[in-house]
């Protein structure tokens, strides 16, 4: 069903404030890492021939849109988050025809395909920044360049112009031999910043979007956009900057302080995201543009997502993946219901005028939702929970984001040895925490990856019970990049796509909901007993059109909380089910005994 054959939301409804109705307002996109998506030519790695073999299984689930993480010419020191020529695709993924192909292949599906646009830095590969390592070429301004801490002799431990730590280890100033100065990577040493308040760099990157819009791609999710614009003061000074104190008092347990603060919705922000839509998207219809929100509050979501401020169509949130984490990524805990439900009822409270939300809890950034926030403990409670969190997730107002492996319940990867990582973040974490900052021991940092590792939904997708699951040939010398889960015998997308009761076969009927019900692509959102520490519940509404979705969203019965129990006092109409991760006879039965048995969940018109 192509968007074009796909009915619309009606512009009597509203969706984001735009009219008409953008056609994203009651679509799904699918996330495909292309590493770790379909090898095709036995390497080992994903590629984009790969990608255009499984169209047909994506078009069987009902996805409207790709989004297609970064397949551009790349050293791979951050798989491909660290680009080199944004021209140009890597040759592990293949040739611009081989993207052309895809293009054209995934649109004949009406499949739109979004890329991943990764602008706040570029690899230290790309010719922009070894042009700027001299300070008299044209390029000298286009990075975050500054001399050593006054005092300190360059290229020294402790001349940094400041302590900010990159994210992915180590200081975030990396000194340059040759140009005598330090840069700014936020993220690994092969990531410069770029800067983002020379026209020259913001033109460069407008001119590269307006060449792949004019390829046929469909949009973009942009990497980090929110750290475009830094905090620099009148005299172009970073904070910190000379050893000021900001940086030095605030050094965290591993003996950095973070740039975030100084980069997150920083001062120019809406300017350039509106300078953006005006240079690249004035006058294009059917794409969307989707930011990755570090630091964006839900009000501010509001604020750039209301189409009359003209910047971006939506943006990944953070707060709901950090309610178990405090802050800190390698100690998260036992996920307390309570803080998820207020963090999604904030993000939907704040659009419910204008503006619109994301939907996700998985990503290639994150580790799977099923093992960090559902029941793995045997096939049942895994299959049931898996469905559960997708009900609980796409029942809510916004688009939708389905990561690739999510849609048939795969887990984490149940790695147990540092060396069967892969992901920089994660083994250089492991480095600076254990062995230098002494922050954390190995066995407790080990525990640490085992759940929150990039690498967990990193591994290969799982397309059948073959040696390497069917993501790559069984010929011994393509051992796959990352090693495949060994649970591929029991989850894999061959023993699911045409079973009814699959996991992939309720992801499908929630995406055909999302297409044909308006109620649940933009009913208005209303939570329900919020502070119930098992049951997840609210309602979805337009005028008397009411559904009531319920999810007993813990490991053991659960009583119905009184709001809820209130508006389910009458229900025993099975044909008002409108979806259930189980029968719905049967779950009506547990509704009248006011009790949701373990990871139960439905949707039910009241
Ligand atoms: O992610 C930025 C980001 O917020 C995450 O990397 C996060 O900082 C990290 O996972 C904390 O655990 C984007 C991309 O999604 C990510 O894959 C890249 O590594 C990063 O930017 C740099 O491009």
């Amino acid at each position: 069903m192509t968007t074009k054959q796909r009915q619309l939301i009606p512009d009597d409804v509203h969706t984001n404030g735009a009219t008409p109705n953008p056609w994203w307002s009651n679509a799904v996109v699918y996330q495909i890492y292309p590493r770790s998506f379909q090898d095709s030519d036995n390497d080992g790695f994903g590629d984009l021939k790969g990608i255009a073999s499984r169209l047909e299984y994506l078009a069987q689930l009902g996805i409207d849109a790709i989004w297609l993480s970064p397949v551009y010419r790349s050293p791979q020191d951050d798989n491909g988050y660290d680009i080199s020529d944004y021209r140009d695709i890597d040759p592990m993924f293949g040739t611009l025809d081989d993207m052309d192909m895809l293009l054209s292949e995934a649109h004949a599906f009406g499949i739109k395909i979004i890329m991943d646009l990764v602008v706040n830095h570029t690899s230290d590969e790309h010719a922009w920044f070894q042009a700027s390592r001299d300070r008299n070429s044209e390029y000298a301004d286009w990075y975050w360049w500054r001399p050593a801490r006054k005092g300190c002799e360059p290229g020294t431990p402790g001349a940094e112009p400041n302590r900010w730590g990159g994210t992915f280890g180590g200081s975030a100033w990396q000194y340059d031999p040759q140009r005598g100065e330090y840069y700014l990577h936020t993220f690994s040493k092969k990531q410069p910043d770029l800067n983002w308040e020379n026209p020259s760099v913001r033109h460069a990157v407008y001119d590269m979007m307006n060449w792949w819009l004019d390829r046929g791609v469909d949009g973009f999710r942009m990497d980090v956009i929110t750290l475009i614009s830094k905090r620099i003061d009148e005299q172009g000074k970073l904070p910190g900057e000379d050893g000021g104190a900001i940086a030095d008092e605030e050094a965290g347990e591993e003996g950095y302080s973070s740039p975030w603060p100084f980069s997150m919705d920083g001062p120019r922000l809406d300017e350039y995201l509106q300078e953006m839509r005006r240079e690249v998207f004035a006058g294009r219809k059917g794409y969307l543009t989707v930011g990755e929100g570090q630091g964006i509050s839900p009000q501010r979501n509001e604020y750039i997502t209301d189409p009359e401020h003209e910047e971006l169509d939506m943006l990944f949130l953070f707060d709901h993946v950090g309610v178990d984490q405090n802050g800190a990524k390698w100690n998260t805990e036992q996920l307390e219901l309570p803080k998820l439900k207020a963090a999604m009822a904030e993000q939907q409270e704040a659009v419910k005028h204008n503006g619109w939300a994301s939907l996700y809890f998985n990503n290639h950034d994150q580790p799977r939702a099923l093992s960090r926030w559902g029941d793995t403990s045997t096939p049942e409670m895994r299959v049931k929970s898996a469905k559960a969190l997708a009900l609980m997730l796409h029942m809510h107002k916004g688009t939708p984001y389905v990561y690739q492996g999510e849609e048939i319940g795969m887990t984490n990867a149940g790695f147990t040895k540092l060396e069967q990582y892969r992901d920089l973040e994660s083994i250089n974490a492991y480095h600076q925490r254990v062995d230098e900052a002494r922050v954390q021991d190995g066995a407790s940092m080990m525990d640490s990856l085992a759940r929150v590792s990039r690498d967990n939904s990193r591994t290969p997708m799982q397309w059948d019970d073959s040696t390497y699951a069917g993501f790559t040939s069984e010929n011994s010398s393509n051992t796959p990049w990352l090693a495949v889960n060994k649970n591929k015998d029991t989850i894999n997308a061959a023993d699911q796509r045409d079973r009814p009761d699959s996991v992939f076969s309720f992801y499908k009927e929630l995406i055909d909901l999302r297409h044909g019900n308006v109620v649940v692509a933009a009913g208005d959102f209303a939570a329900l007993d919020v502070q119930d520490e098992h049951i997840y519940a609210f309602t979805r509404s337009i005028g008397d059109q009411r559904l009531l979705v319920v999810v007993n969203a813990s490991s053991q019965a659960a009583s119905l909380p009184e709001q809820t129990a209130a508006l389910l006092a009458d229900a025993d109409d099975a044909s008002r089910v409108l979806i259930a991760n189980e029968d719905h006879q049967n779950i009506l039965r547990q509704v009248a005994r006011r009790k949701l048995e373990a990871w139960s969940a439905l949707v039910y018109e009241i």
